[in-house]
């Protein structure tokens, strides 16, 4: 994988990692999230062995922007029974309430025991896991009891109270649970750069601006098309024609086909040309 600099991944998630595996331990049930538009390829398995037989559950974020039909397809066959699965708009407040009455209503081990000893039921403890940019920052404020919580979109910052509250008898760790995405696949990694996950640098512009030419006339064959109104089977005279038909020059008068790559990149992450899906 030459294209793909490995040194790119940053110490303030491996400094994530190592507070995860303190972190876990203590937790009754671990928050995955991923972006719905990557379902696979956003999805971390790397804390599985971590994660054993507490409580699972999935988050499948910003299903506005996704090809909801392929990824519950991908949803249905990939789940285990005991995982549990939401698809959602964190943007939207109704996403709260689903999630935290499923938590709630969960009934573990540690309940069923203090139940049988009469004592009030104990507190729930979660964790909330995923890559870079799925949403953490965006469920902890949605799910969090205090207005005043804020939640930094840095990783790796210590914070005076590293729990927040939920409801009285249900906890958040406001960990940096930023994982590592699997930066050794390079479709998984060229997945990730189209929606922003990681960042796009890690790829030269016309190796990613390609991928996205071809990736989604594969998966969507209609849609470029439809946007664009642009019949071009190859990916280079594609973005020619759309500097030209958006009149994109450089200074020298050159067609600016950097410029229609961005521009197409950009319409792309933001939903603009289409609900998708880049996993199969
Ligand atoms: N459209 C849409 N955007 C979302 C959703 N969830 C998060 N975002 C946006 O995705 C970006 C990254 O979210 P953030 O919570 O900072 O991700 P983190 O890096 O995992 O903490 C922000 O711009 C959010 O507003 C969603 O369900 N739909
Ligand atoms: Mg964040």
């Amino acid at each position: 994988m030459p294209q793909v600099n490995a040194n790119w991944f940053p110490g303030h998630m491996k400094k994530a990692l190592n507070n995860l595996k303190d972190i876990i331990p203590k937790c009754d049930g671990v928050i995955n999230i991923c972006d719905s538009r990557a379902p696979l390829s956003s999805l971390s398995f790397s804390l599985n062995n971590l994660i054993g037989n507490k409580e699972k559950i999935n988050i499948y974020s910003k299903s506005d922007l996704a090809d909801k039909k392929r990824l519950n397809e991908i949803i249905e066959r990939n789940n285990d029974s005991h995982t549990k699965s939401f698809v959602v708009n964190l943007n939207l407040k109704e996403s709260r309430n689903q999630i935290i009455s499923y938590i709630e209503n969960i009934e573990t081990k540690k309940d069923k025991k203090f139940l049988s000893l009469n004592f009030p039921k104990p507190i729930k403890y979660f964790v909330v896991i995923g890559i870079p940019n799925v949403g953490k920052s965006t469920l902890i404020n949605l799910l969090s009891s205090n207005k005043k919580t804020r939640v930094e979109n840095k990783p790796g910052l210590t914070r005076s109270e590293p729990l927040i509250k939920v409801k009285d008898k249900l906890y958040i760790y406001d960990s940096p649970g930023v994982l590592e995405p699997n930066y050794e696949d390079k479709n998984i990694m060229l997945n990730l750069a189209l929606i922003g996950s990681v960042k796009e640098n890690i790829f030269p512009l016309d190796q990613l601006a390609e991928y996205l030419f071809n990736h989604i006339n594969h998966l969507y064959p209609d849609m470029l098309f439809d946007k664009y109104q642009i019949n071009e089977n190859n990916y280079y005279d594609f973005y020619n024609q759309l500097a030209l038909k958006n009149k994109m020059y450089l200074q020298n008068n050159n067609l600016d086909i950097s410029r229609a790559m961005r521009f197409v990149l950009n319409e792309l992450r933001n939903g603009k040309i289409g609900p998708i899906c880049l996993d199969e």
